[in-house]
């Protein structure tokens, strides 16, 4: 370790000196210049210095509050009805981690949320209820639990509900990250409800198989998958092949990947999902990296350890697990299926991504609270 800076000699001998420097200090203040030496090693960290912390929002503390909310507020009034999932230690931020805000929504059954479209990407996974539909760019998207629809940047979208029961999600979006760019736009549509334009599922039945328009090459479409509904027994399916044919990922055990099928990346440039299986009694060994990530519990029980605090789950429960914070899963009981969002694409796409492996103790943290 080098020493701290400490003043110099010159200082000491002259008294006079720490006076004058705070003087100057301030009158730079006055004239929007600063002196780097005061905060240079605030902001020059020798690792990511710890600001969102890890966090877990159980189900059974957000679903009262968001049917409360339906009490409360209408969707037409709150233009959208959601609950934000705030970290702790950043509580008057947007997000759930740095880069990536997370939110419980709410529709009730005959209730519409406002056609509008924004910069910010969004992804909605499907946690209670039948019969609610986002309309995305007049594909009316019928949405299941376990369904993972995508609402890319600026594109028109709105939502409604034609069931029976109250409908609920959860948000992803890259609000945090849009928000640290400056990068803000949102219009609202001309009519609360976009007509449906298209034939329905067009999006999945167009691009969501092994079959492409002949005229749309590699590299073709445009940055965000051109895909707008993973449905989840296909991504169930695809993990139970997975599960059958390969070896478990010793950090991730089994893992799926949503991916743009016209470029094989992530769904967003700025966010990618993933859903991936803990077998019963499994537990992953622990890893840190540059990617932070919002977890969702879908299926079964189990606890993950986030720098060296363990936090027991369920589903329907969310956690956030922020920047270089070591990270291991375990599923007891039952299998256990995680849906999760990362800001990976942005880290991999700058050149930003690194990775270290808990070495000790035989790749499982101490257990510290
Ligand atoms: O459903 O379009 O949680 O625009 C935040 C902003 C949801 C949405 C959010 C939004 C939406």
């Amino acid at each position: 370790m080098r020493s701290e800076s400490k003043p110099s000699p010159s200082a000491q001998e002259r008294p006079a000196l720490a006076a004058e420097r705070a003087k100057h200090s301030e009158e730079l203040a006055k004239v929007h210049i600063g002196p780097l030496w005061e905060i240079y090693r605030k902001v020059l960290t020798r690792k990511p210095a710890r600001r969102e912390v890890p966090h877990l929002w159980p189900w059974s503390l957000v679903r009262p509050h968001l049917v409360r909310a339906g009490e409360l507020i209408t969707a037409a009034e709150a233009e959208r009805r959601a609950l934000m999932l705030l970290n702790p230690a950043t509580p008057s931020g947007f997000g759930a981690t740095a880069t990536l805000y997370a939110a419980a929504q709410l529709i009730l059954p005959g209730e519409s949320a406002r056609a509008h479209r924004h910069s910010p990407a969004a992804l909605r996974f499907v946690i209670e209820g039948e019969g609610a539909f986002t309309c995305v760019d007049g594909d009316k998207i019928v949405m299941s639990p376990g369904d993972l629809i995508l609402t890319p940047s600026m594109v028109w979208h709105d939502h409604g509900n034609e069931g029976a029961n109250p409908v609920m999600w959860l948000d992803g979006l890259d609000i945090p990250l849009m928000d640290s760019l400056r990068y803000m736009f949102l219009q609202e549509f001309e009519t609360t409800s976009q007509q449906p334009q298209k034939p329905p599922r067009y999006s999945e039945r167009l691009y969501g198989r092994a079959l492409f328009p002949a005229g749309m090459g590699p590299g073709c479409s445009g940055v965000a998958s051109p895909v707008w509904a993973y449905r989840s027994q296909e991504a169930q399916d695809a993990l139970e092949c997975l599960r059958r044919t390969s070896e478990p990922d010793p950090f991730d055990a089994y893992m799926l990947r949503y991916a743009n099928p016209a470029n094989g990346r992530d769904t967003f440039p700025t966010m990618g999902c993933r859903l991936q299986l803990i077998p019963n009694g499994a537990h992953t060994s622990a890893h840190r990296h540059t990617a932070s990530t919002v977890y969702h519990v879908a299926e079964g029980n189990g606890f993950s350890v986030l720098d060296g605090v363990r936090f027991d789950w369920r589903k329907g429960d969310t956690f956030a697990v922020p920047i270089w914070c070591w990270h291991e899963h375990a599923a007891g009981g039952t299998d256990a299926v995680l849906f999760s969002f990362t800001d990976f694409p942005v880290m991999m796409q700058l050149g930003l991504m690194r990775k270290e492996t808990f070495a000790d103790n035989g790749g499982f943290q101490p257990v510290n609270g």
